[in-house]
């Protein structure tokens, strides 16, 4: 299975295409519109988010609500387009508008230009926006449908922003459960810290990042392999996470923490069980030698800061070569609970694609009844 998005952040829509999905999955569009929602929301997040109105639209591969094996497109309209058009349509445009030339360090804007030989980063900025993570949630999704299928589930909170860190640790059902929608935090009191921190960081132009933390319940072992690098499964979902706009860090399990261990406390040791293999502890983070061991995936991801600050930081205006203040017109003060979304769909879009490598399987229900016969 591959996932390709396109779209631009003020173009008519960002699009999804899924191909090679299995016939007979039941696509429930209401739990796409609740995901895109839950991406849209947070504390901290710009004026963008109140002219949208995310919600997902099947245009092919889907008939009466199951798939037909046929690639699956899924558009996300831009609202924000028809206050855009004159600027960004694919026909006319004016391309004086708007122009983009005193480029945000930490953006794509310059890198983007010199690779592809613009004089305008508005060119590269509608591209490498976060708006595209909508269709990346749209179609990750759908491929979270078909692990849910299986019997495997996804969830995620934020740990920390800024300095406001939660050090507690909680099961894959408590998150679920416990997770507090205002910021996708578990923690009250972090909570809190967090807000004040964001209120702080508005006043001042500035913005946060922040650590999030992902579980994935339900996985048998073996998904992945170690005969060679390119199917290693930490490898595979560790550049799915990092593809992700402004993820700087990945780690699995005990990740940077177990560098500074001894051996004897940073593996998990195997007991027999009732005719199976026992972990009494998770420090591998479900994954031993590029593979799932049937334990628990424990992933976290390091969100840096959005470099689109209001108090503009010092750059250099590509027209003049002269130094400048940074272009911002509006930013999110802070978007990590929406990358938490993101980052869900982008662990189901990897796993659906290592999911089906193994199992292959034109319908849904040889995909199930393949997987039921796999070791637990
Ligand atoms: C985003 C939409 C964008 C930004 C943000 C994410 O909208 P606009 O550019 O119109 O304000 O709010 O994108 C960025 C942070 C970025 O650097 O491009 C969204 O829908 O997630």
């Amino acid at each position: 299975m591959r996932i390709t998005t396109a779209g631009e952040s003020h173009g008519k829509c960002v699009t999804a295409i899924l191909e090679g999905l299995p016939s007979g999955l039941g696509i429930d569009l209401s739990r796409l519109d609740a995901e895109l929602a839950r991406r849209q929301s947070g504390y901290g997040r710009g004026g963008r988010q109140s002219i949208e109105h995310d919600r997902a639209e099947i245009l092919s591969g889907v008939r009466g609500g199951v798939t037909l094996g046929s690639p699956v497109t899924l558009a996300v309209m831009n609202r924000d387009y028809e206050n855009w058009r004159e600027v960004m349509s694919p026909e006319e445009c004016d391309f004086a508008a708007r122009r983009v030339t005193r480029v945000r360090p930490g953006h794509a804007d310059l890198a983007g230009m010199l690779k592809y030989g613009f004089d305008d980063a508005r060119n590269v900025l509608e591209r490498a926006s976060a708006r595209e993570t909508a269709a990346r949630v749209a179609a990750g999704t759908v491929c979270r449908l078909l692990l849910e299928r299986l019997g495997i589930g996804i969830t995620g909170y934020v740990r920390g922003i800024g300095q406001a860190r939660d050090p507690s640790e909680y099961s894959f059902s408590e998150i679920a459960r416990g997770r507090r929608p205002l910021l996708g935090m578990m923690d009250a009191a972090t909570e809190e810290r967090a807000v004040a921190l964001i209120d702080g960081a508005r006043e001042k132009g500035d913005t946060l990042g922040g650590v999030l933390e992902l579980r994935v319940r339900g996985l048998r072992p073996g998904f992945g392999g170690y005969a060679t690098y390119g199917e290693k499964l930490d490898a595979r979902l560790a550049a799915a996470l990092m593809s992700v706009q402004a993820i700087k860090g990945v780690e699995i399990g005990l990740g940077f923490a177990a560098a500074e261990k001894y051996g004897s406390e940073a593996h998990d040791e195997i007991f027999p069980g009732d005719g199976s293999f026992v972990r009494r502890t998770n420090r591998a983070g479900g994954i031993e030698g590029g593979m799932s061991n049937g334990g628990e995936l424990v992933l976290r991801a390091a969100m840096k800061p959005i470099p689109t600050l209001m108090r503009g930081l010092r750059t250099v205006d590509t027209e003049d070569g002269k130094a400048a203040v940074a272009a911002a017109e509006r930013s999110d003060v802070c978007a990590v609970t929406a990358c938490e979304v993101v980052l869900e769909a982008a662990l189901a879009s990897e796993l659906s694609a290592v999911v089906l490598e193994r199992l292959g399987g034109d319908t849904m229900a040889a995909v199930e009844e393949r997987y039921g016969r796999l070791p637990q």
